[in-house]
């Protein structure tokens, strides 16, 4: 039962130890002092942890022992050295004497610190922050007419990873910065991993991957100044998109709600490029994969993207291992649009090559064909979510890539990127990149070699080996072979087809297809950040982009730079809008959102370990804020204080009370004399649901928490739940939040409709 695991994780997790009988009471002495003394004994049991996803049984190059290969290192009682010696001290460096210089014969020492330098390798050159987590995807059957792929079979179950990113940042980069986010997926299948390496966002910035340097450059920080750091609001990112129009259509869906989601949980997925799949009859198919999200695809505000950047600038991984670990475990259905493999390789006068293009899914609907689940928190981060290696070349039978020059060139990228980023060319054998298949090659030696190679001939034709491996023929079941179609004959030129040439259509497309809030939103994202930049001539060329794509937005986000309106270079045709491109108007259920229960300890907590029970119930995670840390109530677990919780964590904001201010809400000495106002509403409560307020989420309050909305100016208006019963306040907040902002609590004209 989920929800029953889902709850007593929370309370492990959650609540921790709080559950003790008599509770605490804040401030109070405490009974014994805590000693300062380190432990002695061994910690029995060690913290239960998973195995890293190494297949149990197999070594590094997929020899079945029989016996478990545990990946799992730091399992035993004792320090070792690396070389399994037991240690009594690795506290004090080897001295003459006490007060002496420290001794080079000390090896330990030597290999502690030696292996501390060495601790970090190379970030990715992009996508370098990120977070992942372990799933598993089952096939519908449903691709069997197109694709013959073994793991999209009827019930086939086959072991994932899935690692999402931001693209500019550094590693150690804030979430929530407005970017594209990788979605990048490996499947371990029973016929070798299959990677499917996308984006949060259908196309890309450019069409030929000669031109990936360029665009990351130009993303990248100055490179004088190293600065700003995982953002696109700068001279160089304008610079480079402004003249190379091709990246107009990635760049609006990056200023719209698309480039700030609330939550990793909370995206669709992409691979982008199209595919070339085939069916067990040998016909062939184009394909483009995509992610949907169980949970509806959401965003945070720009305003609480910002804040979050410096709240918590983890919020998007945190937010991936709390829910997992909470047991609301995230979860996708894989689709297919399937068009003809025809020679042109177009679709309704789209050039599926050209991945500066998308097809409208009114044209070609997403065919469900799986659903993958992410069920487990990495073990190690660094084994795990670092080492992962992606290749869009890990390819199984069934599935092939296409002449997208995009693409080809990612086909050398990756395996080039990674035998510098993980040292050598054995990375494939690290726990988590190795298959779960059975791995036979005739690749040998490197750098960081796992595998003991027991025979003698690695090379083909061999009779030493006993000829050993052999090819596996077309009969052998699982055999990969690229497709045999025909390539476009040509002379050798450095040029594209004209089909590349329209860089606006699609981008007037997205936002002719945005509901009026969505498009307020891309005018501010793009005012915002062209007044980043200094050049005047960047911001002009940029507006004259606009312009060649509406003129209503080309007016609008003119006017915020206070510059003059270019009128269009080229004709503006009116296609028409693609309505599932919006995010606003569907409504989805309250899974894994996080509700914000505002109590007061001193007022009536009758309802609250109710609401909390029916929120956790209904696959919300509750968080009760209190003005101290502890319990309140009969046992109620604080999880955030008022000087720790700030209204963007939450979806949805309750309040069960309206607590005066706290001693740490004023300053010191006021506090001292006593110069709190019992009738005033604690100030970082006020901030709260100003917050929420503004950033259109819905607020349900009962008891005294209507005096704490008066009291906060925010006490009625849409989306605005008010009673005095919890649980009546709770259902009716459910029903408001299925579209997850009350978007018209602030009426107004939309900027064009
Ligand atoms: Fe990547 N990309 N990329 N990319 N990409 C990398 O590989 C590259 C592109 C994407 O979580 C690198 O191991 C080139 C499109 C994701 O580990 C590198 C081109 C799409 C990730 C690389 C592209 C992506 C990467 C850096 C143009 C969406 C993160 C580290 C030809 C479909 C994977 C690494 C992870 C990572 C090269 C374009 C997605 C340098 C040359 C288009 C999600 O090899």
């Amino acid at each position: 039962d989920l929800k029953q695991l889902a709850k007593e994780t929370f309370d492990r997790i959650v609540n921790g130890l709080a559950s003790a009988d008599e509770p605490p009471i804040p401030g109070a002495p405490g009974p014994e002092p805590v000693s300062l003394d380190e432990p002695t004994e061994p910690r029995e049991p060690l913290p239960p942890k998973r195995d890293q996803s190494a297949p149990a049984t197999r070594t590094a190059t997929g020899v079945e022992t029989g016996a478990p290969v545990s990946a799992r290192a730091q399992k035993e009682t004792y320090l070792t050295t690396s070389s399994g010696v037991r240690l009594r001290d690795t506290d004090h460096s080897l001295k003459a004497g006490e007060r002496g210089p420290t001794l080079l014969q000390d090896h330990h020492l030597r290999e502690k610190i030696t292996h501390f330098d060495h601790e970090r390798i190379p970030e990715r050159v992009v996508h370098a922050r990120g977070a992942g987590a372990h799933g598993v995807f089952v096939g519908y059957g449903t691709a069997d007419p197109v694709c013959r792929a073994a793991f999209l079979r009827e019930g086939a179950e086959t072991p994932t990873f899935v690692r999402f990113s931001t693209v500019l940042g550094s590693r150690g980069s804030a979430d929530t910065v407005r970017d594209t986010r990788g979605f990048a997926t490996k499947f371990y299948t029973d016929d070798g991993n299959f990677d499917l390496v996308g984006n949060n966002i259908p196309v890309f910035f450019i069409q030929d991957g000669i031109k990936f340097p360029d665009v990351i450059h130009a993303g990248k920080p100055h490179p004088d100044r190293e600065i700003p750091q995982a953002q696109s609001a700068h001279d160089t990112f304008w610079d480079f998109v402004s003249l190379h129009t091709e990246a107009q259509h990635h760049t609006m869906w990056n200023m719209s709600d698309r480039g700030i989601p609330r939550s990793y949980r909370m995206m669709e997925g992409f691979g982008v490029h199209t595919f070339r799949v085939e069916n067990a009859a040998g016909e062939t198919s184009l394909v483009k994969f995509h992610w949907k999200p169980q949970l509806g695809v959401h965003s945070v505000t720009w305003e609480e993207a910002q804040l979050i950047s410096g709240v918590d600038p983890d919020f998007h991984r945190r937010d991936l291992y709390d829910a997992i670990e909470a047991g609301a475990y995230p979860a996708w259905e894989l689709g297919l649009q399937v068009f003809p493999d025809n020679p042109e390789q177009m679709f309704e006068g789209i050039d599926l090559l050209d991945p500066t293009k998308m097809v409208p899914e009114e044209l070609a609907p997403v065919q469900p064909v799986g659903l993958m689940v992410l069920t487990a928190n990495p073990t190690n981060f660094f084994a795990e979510v670092e080492q992962i290696a992606f290749h869009v070349g890990h390819l199984v039978p069934g599935i092939d890539a296409t002449d997208d020059p995009l693409v080809q060139a990612r086909l050398f990228s990756y395996v080039d990127t990674q035998l510098t980023r993980l040292g050598g060319p054995n990375f494939n054998q690290l726990p988590v990149n190795r298959p779960h298949t059975e791995v036979n090659d005739m690749l040998r030696d490197g750098f960081h070699q796992h595998a003991v190679h027991a025979g003698v001939a690695p090379y083909r034709p061999n009779s030493l080996d006993g000829g050993c491996p052999f090819h596996a023929g077309a009969d052998v079941d699982g055999s990969f072979e690229h497709l045999a179609v025909r390539v476009a004959e040509g002379t050798k030129v450095r040029a594209q087809p004209a089909s590349y040439d329209d860089h606006f259509s699609q981008a007037r497309l997205f936002w002719l297809s945005m509901s009026g809030v969505e498009q307020e939103h891309i005018v501010r994202a793009y005012t915002f950040e062209l007044g980043k930049c200094y050049e005047q001539v960047i911001k002009e060329r940029q507006l004259q982009c606009l312009a060649n794509i509406d003129p209503v937005l080309c007016e609008e986000v003119a006017t915020g730079l206070g510059l003059p309106v270019p009128a269009p270079t080229i004709a503006l045709v009116d296609p028409e809008p693609s309505p599932a491109l919006s995010q606003v108007g569907e409504a989805w259920p309250p899974d894994g959102r996080t509700v914000g229960i505002v109590v007061d300890p001193d007022g009536d907590l009758s309802d609250v370990e109710d609401v909390r029970t029916a929120v956790l119930a209904a696959g919300m995670v509750p968080l009760v804020i209190a003005p101290h840390g502890g319990t309140v109530g009969e046992g109620i677990t604080v999880q955030r204080t008022f000087a720790t919780a700030r209204s963007v964590e939450f979806d949805v904001l309750l309040v069960a009370g309206c607590p005066v201010p706290a001693p740490d809400a004023l300053p010191l000495r006021d506090a001292k004399a006593g110069a709190a106002d019992a009738t005033e509403l604690d100030p970082r409560v006020v901030l709260l649901i100003e917050e929420c307020f503004r950033h259109a989420k819905v607020i349900g309050a009962w008891d005294d928490g209507g005096a704490a909305l008066d009291a906060a100016g925010c006490s009625g208006g849409l989306g605005i739940v008010r009673g005095d019963d919890g649980a009546a306040v709770l259902a009716q907040v459910q029903e408001e939040m299925a579209l997850h902002r009350v978007w018209d609590r602030f009426g107004g004209d939309p900027v064009s409709s």
